[in-house]
């Protein structure tokens, strides 16, 4: 069974009031060129289809326009949209039952029967040849926070739901699965590998991360959105890997952006993978790539090409002499010019405050209470230790969404989707 994975498309994202929309067709026209010549079997959009969950009627045009392009290029292969947390997962499902016709299974929410119970057949897809014959199964789940998973008539706390959903899964998908065909679940979230990888702990920042083996056993591949570095989470059998979204959607997002064709050429066997990258028009782009001081950057930014159309961030070194005028400075120094000037990015000295947080572990940094944190914030900001009087505002607005939070968990309401 062959895969197309691709994630975070975050359609309808602007930059720093730029529209993207060029960058974002220039995308979809790529896709459209890859499932031309791959004909994959499955196309899986793993979520964040759109940046926000009120895109533009413009926007909503690019999709389904794009969308059935990609259809119609290759009519056999099953595409299968599934929600993230940018997206409304209501408003991606209204044309669910159109997009049936055309191949397309859109996936925004766990699916309940009437009596609330978990309706399965909505996420476990059976994928057939063109003849009709199953090739393989795709556990289809869609970005859902973790307590909102059901919870089995009260039975299962905040912590179990999660896990269980994929477990229950994972043993519907193995029960139906006699043949022993491939299997792909899709998640929408943080993840880590068994064993922490210093690659991973710099793109999971201070996310909430799940590990691997909370999610589901017996498949070959889980096919991974929400983090936009592609990268794999396990490479043994069985693997997991984040394809990476396809357009940077700020400057830090400085690395290939991707998707992934997946092989799987049996149950049980390692699946192949192989990434394409997809050329932007309008890179960001960071410049001078190393700080420097002001005049230096002025005078490299007037030999910037005029028919480069990078974003561009503008990097300098603090120094005495930067005026509030800068700004203005350089966008008359651009005019005329292809490129787009976003901002400008001053880097100062790291202080001995700032260095000493920088020397924190993730582990040093969970041990300290959101209090602390915010002593430690206040005091690189503001450079001085914080008021007794806010650290007091800040304990009591902590107990007070802590309690909220208990009270929450107590009550007995059904689960809101
Ligand atoms: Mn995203």
């Amino acid at each position: 069974m062959k895969i197309i994975h691709t994630s975070d498309w975050h359609l309808g994202h602007s930059l720093y009031n730029y529209d993207r929309s060029e960058e974002q067709q220039a995308f979809l026209d790529q896709l459209h060129d890859i499932v031309a010549c791959e004909q994959p079997d499955v196309l899986l959009v793993c979520g964040d289809i759109y940046h926000t969950t009120t895109p533009s009627s413009a926007t909503q045009k690019m999709y389904t326009d794009g969308l059935l392009a990609i259809h119609k290029a290759s009519p056999d292969t099953r595409i299968i949209i599934t929600a993230g947390n940018h997206d409304s997962c209501a408003k991606l499902e209204i044309d669910r039952s159109l997009w049936q016709h055309f191949n397309v299974t859109v996936i925004g929410s766990i699916a309940r029967n009437a009596d609330r119970s978990t309706d399965w057949e909505q996420h476990i897809l059976e994928i057939t040849d063109h003849s009709g014959t199953a090739i393989g199964y795709i556990g289809a789940v869609p970005h859902v926070y973790p307590h909102n998973f059901p919870s089995q008539n009260g039975t299962l706390n905040r912590e179990e739901r999660q896990p269980a959903f994929f477990h229950e899964l994972s043993a519907r998908i193995e029960q139906r699965n006699k043949k022993r065909l491939p299997v792909i679940l899709t998640a929408h979230l943080a993840v880590t590998g068994t064993d922490d990888t210093e690659e991973e702990m710099k793109v999971i920042g201070g996310m909430d991360t799940v590990t691997v083996n909370e999610l589901g056993y017996g498949y070959d591949y889980l096919a991974l959105g929400h983090i936009h570095y592609p990268h794999i989470v396990q490479k043994d059998y069985p693997t997991a890997a984040y394809c990476g979204s396809p357009l940077a959607v700020d400057f830090d997002e400085d690395y290939p952006h991707t998707i992934t064709v997946v092989n799987i050429q049996q149950h049980g066997e390692l699946p192949q993978l192989k990434t394409i990258e997809i050329r932007n028009p309008r890179p960001l782009t960071t410049f001078p790539q190393k700080a420097s001081g002001l005049d230096e950057a002025i005078k490299a930014l007037e030999q910037w090409p005029e028919e480069k159309k990078d974003y561009i961030r503008v990097n300098i070194k603090a120094e005495k002499g930067i005026t509030p005028d800068i700004v203005e400075r350089i966008t008359r120094l651009l005019q005329g010019k292809q490129c787009r000037f976003c901002y400008v990015k001053i880097q100062k000295e790291e202080s001995d405050r700032e260095r000493k947080r920088n020397e924190l572990s993730i582990e040093e940094l969970k041990q300290k209470s959101p209090v602390e944190i915010a002593q430690m914030y206040y005091e690189e900001k503001e450079g001085e230790t914080m008021e007794q009087e806010l650290t007091q505002l800040m304990l009591q607005a902590w107990q007070e969404t802590t309690r909220d939070q208990e009270e929450q968990e107590n009550s007995s309401e059904p689960d809101k989707l």
